[in-house]
């Protein structure tokens, strides 16, 4: 069990260790930054965020701007002065920040300039912005501060550090309050048991720090382990790969859709540099696991995780990883698969998942509480079986059965089956509203550039995989699947617009 001290801040937790002269960020570009320049920079910035803009222990600060080492530093400068980061999508828009802002009493926003337009044309009533990297006077980085040690404000372990928010992929946005102790266990369970990092490793990877997914790899595991991040602005797969050869990156974070893109692109990349590579944010098929172990030789660490549990509870690193399985509690977390009653299953029915760890669900003021959090397990929504071996196998988003003809079918396993076929890059399958079946299996698909689109030969290769009534009655082609701005697939879109 873990155990951290009553008071605790964990920014100055997470700052307080490696020497001076370790590099703690580096960026494509520009200079690296030391930890001791890390350091300074964050006690400037929390002098300024103090005495200049009058931000007090407490106060809820929004964070928005694209992945740099200036916006890990405000974030750890707001929780070392006590305040409350709630980090925001460099992709969320006017209307989305509004409700963030209103939901969670923001008062206070740090914005890269760049990326100030959508909450300027917000006019969120009595929000204070104050940008940082242009060239304006009373712009954050220029402003006069002190150069002295800033004293850490003596927060308790339980006092909230930080709100996430998740619209899911449905949309509705939900606050997620987070503790300090919250942002330590994180690091102290998958990070310290599963990645098992080294001091020397470069941490880089694509999930924004607006996503817990990135603010945990990205900053919370590194600086936690004294090793260095590469922050990039721009990750996707043709950024990705250069990054990973040229920083030597060791330990890479990102979703499935990324790993199969990297595919395509692998030739005269060099990744033997990399040591362990991350996937969450959806479920990783089996196929995709193969498909990078035959090309890299690397053994790709599946994960699931969720906004409410900040970072990732079920996973497995090195021989314990078994693909097409998302792995074994991390240690310091509880798993079970459960009914609609929260009854224990037993090995091998599938139901819902429960999990139950250091880090709880605690929704801003909102009556889903009561749906996700039962008899103190937090139930994810997912639907999962627990092997006879004690592996958890993902089956499907709860809400991602399809019920045809009297079957389930879960909308993965034929996702898993048409990405065997070789042209296929990226599939979703939902169930529409059938007559005759109740539900009807609709495949939509993206092929490899200059793909025939063959709807019949995909049904016939589907049909050699996997029992017949699982096969797609219908293939929709697409150039590319709807996605949330954290590149989680939205079947409901799928399903409710599909009809091109
Ligand atoms: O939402 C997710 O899928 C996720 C995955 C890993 C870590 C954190 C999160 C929120």
């Amino acid at each position: 069990e873990l155990r951290y001290p009553e008071r605790l801040n964990c920014a100055a937790e997470l700052l307080h260790g490696p020497p001076d002269d370790r590099t703690a960020f580096r960026t494509p570009h520009g200079e690296p930054w030391t930890y001791g320049e890390l350091r300074a920079r964050v006690d400037r910035l929390a002098h300024i965020l103090t005495s200049g803009l009058g931000i007090a222990p407490g106060n809820r600060v929004l964070l928005r701007g694209p992945t740099t080492p200036w916006l890990a530093a405000c974030w750890l400068a707001v929780l070392k002065a006590g305040a409350v980061a709630v980090t925001v999508l460099a992709q969320q828009r006017p209307h989305e920040l509004s409700t963030i802002c209103e939901m969670a009493r923001v008062r206070h926003a740090l914005c890269d300039i760049r990326a100030v337009d959508d909450l300027a044309k917000a006019e969120i009533p009595g929000l204070r912005i104050t940008t940082y990297g242009g060239d304006a006077p009373d712009d954050l980085l220029h402003r006069p501060a002190p150069d002295t040690p800033y004293p850490t404000v003596d927060t308790a372990a339980d006092d909230v550090a930080l709100i996430a928010f998740t619209s899911g992929t449905t949309g509705r946005p939900k606050g997620c309050m987070h503790f300090h102790r919250d942002v330590l266990a994180i690091a102290d369970t998958f990070s310290r048991h599963v990645l098992r990092p080294h001091t020397d490793d470069v941490f880089a990877g694509s999930p924004p720090l607006g996503f817990t997914f990135g603010l945990g790899g990205l900053v919370v595991f590194p600086l936690r382990a004294g090793a260095t991040a590469l922050l990039l602005e721009q990750a996707g797969p043709k950024q990705l790969l250069p990054a990973i050869t040229e920083h030597r990156v060791s330990v890479l974070f990102t979703a499935p859709t990324a790993y199969r893109a990297m595919l395509g692109e692998l030739d005269g990349h060099d990744v033997t540099c990399l040591r362990r590579c991350v996937s969450a944010g959806e479920n990783l098929p089996a196929a995709t696991w193969h498909s990078w172990h035959e090309r890299t030789g690397l053994r790709i660490i599946n994960g699931i995780g969720a906004t409410e549990l900040l970072h990732i509870f079920i996973s497995a690193a090195d021989e314990h990883i078994r693909p097409g399985t998302t792995g074994l509690p991390v240690p310091g977390w509880h798993a079970r698969v459960v009914d609609g009653e929260g009854r224990e299953l037993p090995d091998g029915e599938p139901g819902l998942l429960a999990v139950r760890g250091p880090v709880g669900c605690r929704y801003l003021a909102d009556p889903r509480q009561r749906e996700y959090v039962r008899g103190g397990w937090n139930i994810t929504g997912d639907t999962y079986v627990r092997e006879s071996d004690g592996y958890f196998r993902h089956v499907a988003r709860a809400d991602d059965m399809i019920i045809s003809a009297g079957y389930n079918i879960a909308g993965p396993e034929v996702e898993d089956a048409l990405l065997r076929h070789p042209d296929v890059v990226e599939a979703a399958v939902v169930g529409r509203p059938d007559e005759a079946r109740g539900m009807a299996v609709v495949a939509f698909v993206v092929l490899k550039e200059g793909a025939e689109r063959d709807a019949e030969a995909l049904r016939g290769f589907v049909k050699s995989e996997l029992a017949p009534y699982k096969c797609p009655r219908e293939i929709v082609f697409l150039d590319a699947l709807p996605r949330t701005a954290t590149g989680k697939l939205q079947r409901f879109r799928l399903r409710t617009e599909g009809d091109q």
